[in-house]
Formats: structure tokens, C-alpha cells, sequence
């Protein structure tokens, strides 16, 4: 399927300001890929769909999950927010024709990241935070890092944002996070 179709069926399931973020991370995904050298249109593809699922409701979420054999662990059952990557993933083989394990796995992980993280799920997992529409406190220079230090210095940063950001409105940590994070600090030193 071509990107050009990929948005038309996005349009119908996420918001305007959804599909700009989405663009936004397929701009600054590239990028990275560029300075990287990772595959230009595994990047493109994975960073347009990587929210596919945001849009949908805990409802409908939860509809899916049962029909569809989409297995969930209980923290993502409960904070439905952190589902919508494995979401997204299944969505991605229905709606878009796309099943290359490497873009899914991007997507699945996007919002938690994971332990031993590929190029492309760091690539993707990065641009999300610094897309040209982000913008909080730190998002320029976590920018500057990502595109002159190195992916994994970049990467340990938005963990760290991530991890204090969540702790801040006192919900749970995924023990994913924590795991990337961790072995993140390993691939550092
Ligand atoms: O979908 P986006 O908004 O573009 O970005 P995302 O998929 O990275 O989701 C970001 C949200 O996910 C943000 O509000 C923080 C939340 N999040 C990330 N890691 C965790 C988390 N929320 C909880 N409760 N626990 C986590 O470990
Ligand atoms: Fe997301
Ligand atoms: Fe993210
Ligand atoms: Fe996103």
C-alpha cells in the first residue's frame, strides 16, 4: 500500500491533530534514519501508523482485545493508553496490509519502549518525543542530542522524562520503562 492511501485510511480513524503529530514523527523519524542509516521506508511506514490505535476509546479497545485474541497484560488492561501500541499493531496487519515484524514490533513498543530496543524501535520511539509539534520544557535540547550525540544518549534522556513525568501524576511505571532504561544504561558504558 502506498503512504499516500496509508493516510487516507488514518484520516478516518484518527483526528487532525493526531495525523499532523503523525506526519511530524515521519519528518523527524527520517531524519534520524538518515543520521543512522536505517531503512527510509521501514521508518516511514512505522512512524505514520505508530498511532494508529491512540483514537480509539477504552471501550472500544476492550471490544478488541476480546475479539481479537490481542493479549494484554494487566497494567496495560487498566491504563488502556499503554495498549495502543500492541493496538496499533494489529491494526496495521488488518487496515494497512503491513506485516513486517521489525515496523510492528516499533510500533507495539512505542510507547513503553522495551529491553534491547532495535535501531528503528529507538528511531521511532525518539522521533515520537521530539516531532517539530512537540513541545514541553527540554523538548530542544533532547532534539539536539538525539540529532548531533547519539540515539542511545537521547534515548536515556526521554526515558528519564518519561519516567519523571509519570511519576508526577502517580500512575503506574510499566515495568517495560523500566527495563529499557535499565539496559539502556548498559548499552551506554
Ligand atoms: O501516543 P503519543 O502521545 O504520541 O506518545 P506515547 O505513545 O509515547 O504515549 C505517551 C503517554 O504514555 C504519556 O502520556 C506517558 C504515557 N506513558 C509512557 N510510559 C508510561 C506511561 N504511562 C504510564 N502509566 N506508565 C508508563 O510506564
Ligand atoms: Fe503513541
Ligand atoms: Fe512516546
Ligand atoms: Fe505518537
Amino acid at each position: 500500500m502506498e503512504l499516500n492511501e496509508m493516510i487516507q485510511i488514518l484520516e478516518k480513524i484518527i483526528t487532525p491533530k493526531r495525523l499532523k503529530h503523525s506526519l511530524g514523527v515521519v519528518e523527524s523519524a527520517k531524519k534520524l534514519a538518515s543520521i543512522y542509516k536505517e531503512d527510509i521506508e521501514k521508518v516511514e511506514v512505522a512512524a505514520l501508523l505508530h498511532d494508529c490505535a491512540k483514537c480509539l476509546n477504552k471501550e472500544e479497545v476492550l471490544h478488541l482485545v476480546r475479539k481479537c485474541d490481542i493479549l494484554l497484560d494487566d497494567i496495560e488492561k487498566k491504563e488502556t493508553e499503554l495498549a495502543h501500541g500492541k493496538i496499533g499493531a494489529y491494526l496495521c496487519k488488518e487496515k494497512f496490509g503491513v506485516y513486517d515484524n521489525d515496523i510492528l514490533s516499533a510500533i507495539t513498543y512505542h510507547t513503553t519502549g522495551k529491553k534491547n530496543m532495535s535501531k528503528l524501535e529507538k528511531i521511532i520511539y525518539l522521533a515520537d518525543f521530539i516531532e517539530p509539534n512537540r513541545n514541553y520544557d527540554g523538548v530542544d535540547e533532547l532534539r539536539n542530542v538525539a540529532y548531533n550525540e547519539g540515539l542511545n544518549e537521547a534515548l536515556l534522556m526521554a526515558f528519564d522524562n518519561t519516567i519523571k513525568y509519570v511519576i508526577s501524576i502517580k500512575k503506574i511505571i510499566h515495568p517495560r520503562t523500566i527495563e529499557a532504561r535499565n539496559f539502556l544504561l548498559g548499552e551506554l558504558n
